[in-house]
């Protein structure tokens, strides 16, 4: 028996999602593979299973609600993340997991009433770790799924607990042993994350590319020693490093006129972090972005030289142990095409632009025709408690997907590929 659709349905399942790790201030804190993440699962799978999409788990943790309508087909696949960051919004991530299940079993009850109509079998999915605070780097179980790298490097990444994937994943009940259904397609809806739509009064975002972002993971050593009895000139303070480099960064963005480059220190850690005790070490997670490649490679070659010059004083020795980039690049025209044709039938104010924050539809575009959507963020707050979308931005949203998975199922991308 499956169960309602309705707009009422999802914003009642909505509150119940966020419920799952949440914090006192209205938002949530429910890192990749916790016991609370672990609750989200279960929470998805139940969903699934009540409205006819049938579980799947892959050995990295992704889920899939599939259902066939295409026997044989590829799948359209619809998703997000059900993780979220430390004290973070409920809505990053969470809302497009929810509308990619409404949007599957909507569309999944609509065509097998009518044999023959869909081309493509669809499926909604979770998956595992995007925000990469647990467990580094970010957009992990899309990654494994388009190829980027394997499940064992996954499994056995270690995380800022100690803690492998492996062992996390097993823990919470999600290390699968299911074969991920291959993809045809896949759409995702996600809140914007910052002030674009909300500042031009608008509804949806149809994402054409990603920004460029080299992200960071910078050691500065120094050596331990006695606050009150080390001399200045012999001292070698890990900690004053760290801060030249936390504004290096800051200075790198500068350079490059009024919002051109972005970039922070998101993660900072002291060793031995203890009074009276000269910082030996610090470790530090940086990220600069800029929506073109070339803008992205200047900053990192001034942000290289900055580095060089702390290293230079003489005091502390700057070692980055790892900068990758993210490429930018284009979503398919077929969807954006597609995204904003439906979002005009459906009488929205629409935009299309570039997202400057990460998603796994970044991964999956680079298989399959990919269409990323975005509703507004109330006053562009994201990775915060204050995270917020109204019920009718998120009502739009949810009917812009399902209509864009409708068209998708039924094949109108391979029918823009031909035109
Ligand atoms: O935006 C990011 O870098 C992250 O992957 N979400
Ligand atoms: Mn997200
Ligand atoms: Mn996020």
């Amino acid at each position: 028996m499956t169960r309602e659709l309705t707009d009422a349905a999802f914003l009642a399942d909505f509150a119940e999602l966020s419920a799952i790790g949440a914090t006192a201030a209205g938002g949530v804190h429910r890192e990749a593979a916790t016991a609370a993440d672990g609750h989200a699962r279960e929470w998805l799978r139940a969903w699934f299973v009540e409205h006819g999409l049938h579980p799947r788990v892959d050995a990295v943790g992704n889920m899939y609600g599939c259902v066939e309508v295409a026997a044989g087909a590829p799948y359209v696949l619809l998703g997000s993340h059900l993780d979220s960051q430390p004290t973070s919004g409920r809505f990053d991530g969470a809302y497009g997991v929810l509308a990619g299940a409404y949007a599957a079993a909507t569309v999944a009850a609509e065509v097998a009433d009518r044999p023959g109509a869909a081309r493509h079998n669809v499926a909604a999915v979770n998956w595992f770790n995007e925000e990469g605070s647990r467990f580094s780097p970010s957009l992990m179980g899309s990654a494994v799924y388009v190829g980027k790298t394997t499940a064992d490097a996954v499994l056995d990444t270690v995380g800022k607990d100690g803690v492998s994937v492996r062992d996390a994943l097993s823990r919470i009940g999600f290390q699968g042993d299911d074969v991920a259904p291959p993809a045809n397609s896949y759409a995702e809806i996600h809140i914007e994350q910052g002030r674009t739509l909300e500042d031009e009064g608008l509804d949806i975002g149809v994402v054409t590319s990603n920004w460029a972002a080299y992200k960071y993971v910078v050691t500065v050593h120094g050596e331990q020693s006695h606050t009150g009895a080390t001399h200045m000139r012999y001292r070698r303070d890990a900690l004053v490093g760290a801060s030249q480099v936390v504004l290096a960064v800051r200075a790198v963005a500068d350079e490059f006129g009024l919002d051109t480059v972005l970039g922070s220190v998101g993660r900072f850690t002291v060793e031995p972090n203890s009074p009276v005790v000269v910082p030996a070490r610090v470790r530090l997670a940086a990220d600069l972005r800029a929506l073109d490649g070339e803008t992205v490679e200047a900053a990192h070659l001034s942000f290289l030289n900055k580095i060089a010059d702390i290293t230079g004083a003489g005091e502390v020795t700057v070692e980055i142990e790892s900068a990758a980039l993210r490429p930018s690049t284009r979503y398919q025209d077929s969807g954006i095409a597609l995204a904003g044709t439906v979002a005009d039938d459906l009488g929205l104010r629409w935009r299309a632009m570039p997202t400057m924050a990460g998603h796994d539809s970044v991964n999956l575009k680079e298989l399959v025709p990919t269409v990323m959507l975005f509703i507004p963020s109330i006053d562009g707050v994201s990775h915060n408690e204050r995270e917020f979308s109204t019920d009718a931005q998120m009502l739009a949203g949810l009917h812009t997907l399902t209509e864009t998975a409708r068209r998708m199922v039924t094949g109108a991308l391979e029918t823009a590929h031909v035109s």
